[in-house]
């Protein structure tokens, strides 16, 4: 079964809330914020708890704006992940075992460190538009096959 997961950046104005992942799936790399949505938990509410958890703040205002089928060949690993922006937050970003957060101009997204799938989808959810994607990677670093769609409803 298809493992459901979120994932949330913070972006108000023209600036991109993203964090050095420092630990397991995707360390070394760029990404918003997220993890496994638990038993009995909203999608949202798993969202909103991952970015508290990783960074310390509270998300405001929440928009789901894309859904993206992720499965690595090699892991045998399959999630479904959950997109969310966030329109606004409240408290101060601070570092976890997880996670360092830094502010990034949406013009200046380093793409070349983070999923090699990100590029295709991000400018998306940049442009506030609702998407569903789907990315097969081999590996960590071997993205095998993609697709990606603007949708009306997400
Ligand atoms: O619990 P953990 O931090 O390991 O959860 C993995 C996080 O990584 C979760 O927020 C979902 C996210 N993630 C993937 N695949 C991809 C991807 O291809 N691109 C981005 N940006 N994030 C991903 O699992």
């Amino acid at each position: 079964m298809k493992k459901v997961y979120t994932l949330c950046m913070p972006h108000i104005g023209s600036r991109v809330l993203l964090g050095m992942k420092k630990t397991s799936l995707g360390v070394g790399r760029w990404n918003g914020f997220g993890g496994k949505v638990e038993d009995g938990e909203t999608v949202e509410a798993a969202a909103r708890r991952e970015v508290t958890e990783e960074i310390g703040i509270e998300a405001g205002r929440m928009e789901k704006l894309g859904v993206l089928d992720f499965k690595i060949l090699d892991a045998n690993m399959e999630l479904e992940i959950h997109v969310f922006k966030a329109h606004d937050f409240s408290g101060e970003p601070v570092e976890t075992m997880e996670m360092r957060p830094q502010w990034f101009n949406a013009a200046e997204i380093p793409f070349e460190a983070m999923w090699s799938g990100d590029k295709y989808w991000f400018p998306l959810f940049l442009g506030g538009k609702k998407f569903r994607g789907r990315f097969l990677y081999q590996n960590d670093s071997k993205l095998l096959e993609n697709e990606l769609a603007e949708v009306a409803e997400i």
